[in-house]
């Protein structure tokens, strides 16, 4: 896989390293520097320009960044003295912009997807209806990375009238770009790869199964990413792309691909959720109540949306869904910082506990004077 990925690998401006991003690394001493390719358990994979990789370990504990580095990242490397031959990263340049979702698990953190891109691909295969609540939750995402999101319906040979789920996703996401595409008859192909020129790059997201690897293929004009059938019982796809890549392309501009994910939680993403019902947001200032909960209050601005027929029910209630999730959410860290909190309080007190018995007892006394 790294000779194959090498060769994808050119110069490391062609993947956006900077001026900016060479005084960043010249600070950290890096041996090396480049852009993370891929991570997997603890290594990660990097781009390091004269079509070379190398696989560093990334345990943020043993390199001291105190975060993992992610697909997308600008890293500096150095050479790890206690494992001959064996690298480190050594330091993750601050990300201009970052797709994140909340990790699986208890804990409430998140987990980057790609970092540092330009535009988020939010993809959705015709062959289904379209899954709004779906879409929105990936949108909230999109948005709250700082990059653009662009909405893809792809597989548009399987249907006869593209363009009526286009217009319905239009109507939802103003000022969305959404496009229905096919590898199969080229349909806007070319649209899609004039957004990826020169360093930008692309995180393309959306469930198994739906053609992003096949984009990925189309756009590189070869076959660089495995693409997997779909189960036909349920037109479900089989998990194909299992890490998250980041893939130059001959033409210029970067993809990053990921495996298709069902459940994605939402991290932190206020801003993203604003920006993707904007009609609703905008409205909770109007309400008559600061703490209206838009249920049953009085002179409720975001009810008088629906009821006007301005917003559809559906999607205020999602929006409130996602809201409460964000709220939980927060209850979570609260509570979670207050245990760890408590945690280090009680150890700090077993360490001063434990050195009190240590110390021989004439000393005791005289510290207790
Ligand atoms: N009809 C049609 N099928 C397509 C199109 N694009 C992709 N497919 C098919 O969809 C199936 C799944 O494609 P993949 O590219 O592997 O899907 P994926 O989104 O990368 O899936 P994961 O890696 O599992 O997340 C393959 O059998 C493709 O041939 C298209 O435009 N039209
Ligand atoms: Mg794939
Ligand atoms: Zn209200």
């Amino acid at each position: 896989m790294s000779d194959a990925m090498a060769r994808l690998a050119p110069d490391l401006p062609s993947l956006g390293w900077n001026a900016k991003l060479d005084k960043w690394a010249d600070k950290h001493d890096a041996e090396l520097r480049g852009r993370v390719a891929r991570t997997h358990r603890g290594t990660c994979v990097v781009f390091v320009g004269d079509n070379k990789v190398v696989t560093a370990t990334s345990a943020s504990v043993r390199t001291n960044t105190g975060k993992a580095p992610a697909t997308g990242d600008f890293v500096a490397i150095r050479a790890d003295k206690e494992n001959d031959g064996e690298y480190l990263v050594s330091a993750i340049a601050n990300r201009r912009t970052a797709l994140a979702r909340r990790a699986p698990g208890r804990a409430p953190e998140p987990q980057i997807l790609a970092a540092n891109i330009d535009d988020v691909f939010v993809m959705q295969g015709m062959d289904r209806p379209v899954n709004f609540p779906r879409l929105e939750r990936l949108l909230v995402i999109a948005w709250d990375s700082g990059a653009e999101p662009v909405v893809l319906l792809t597989k548009a040979d399987q249907v006869n009238d593209p363009d009526s789920a286009v217009k319905a996703i239009q109507a939802i996401a103003p000022g969305v770009k959404c496009l229905a595409i096919s590898t199969h008859t080229g349909r806007n192909i070319e649209a899609v790869q004039k957004r990826i020129h020169g360093t930008r790059t692309v995180a393309l997201i959306g469930l198994s199964g739906i053609g992003k690897s096949t984009l990925v293929n189309t756009l590189s004009g070869g076959e660089v990413q495995r693409t997997g059938q779909v189960r036909a019982v349920d037109s479900r796809g089989r998990h194909t792309t299992v890490t998250r890549d980041l893939i130059p392309l001959p033409g210029g501009g970067i993809v990053v691909d990921t495996p298709g994910i069902r459940e994605i939680a939402l991290w932190e993403a206020r801003t993203g959720l604003a920006k993707t019902f904007p009609l609703i947001h905008e409205a909770t200032d109007r309400c008559k109540f600061a703490d209206c909960t838009h249920n049953r209050e009085p002179d409720c601005a975001v009810r008088r949306l629906t009821r006007d027929r301005i917003v559809n029910k559906r999607r205020v209630d999602h929006y409130l869904k996602l809201q409460a999730e964000l709220d939980d959410q927060d209850a979570q860290k609260a509570d979670f910082a207050r245990r760890a909190e408590n945690r280090a309080k009680v150890n700090a007190e077993e360490r001063s506990d434990r050195k009190e018995k240590q110390r021989p007892k004439s000393d005791r006394r005289r510290r207790r004077r």
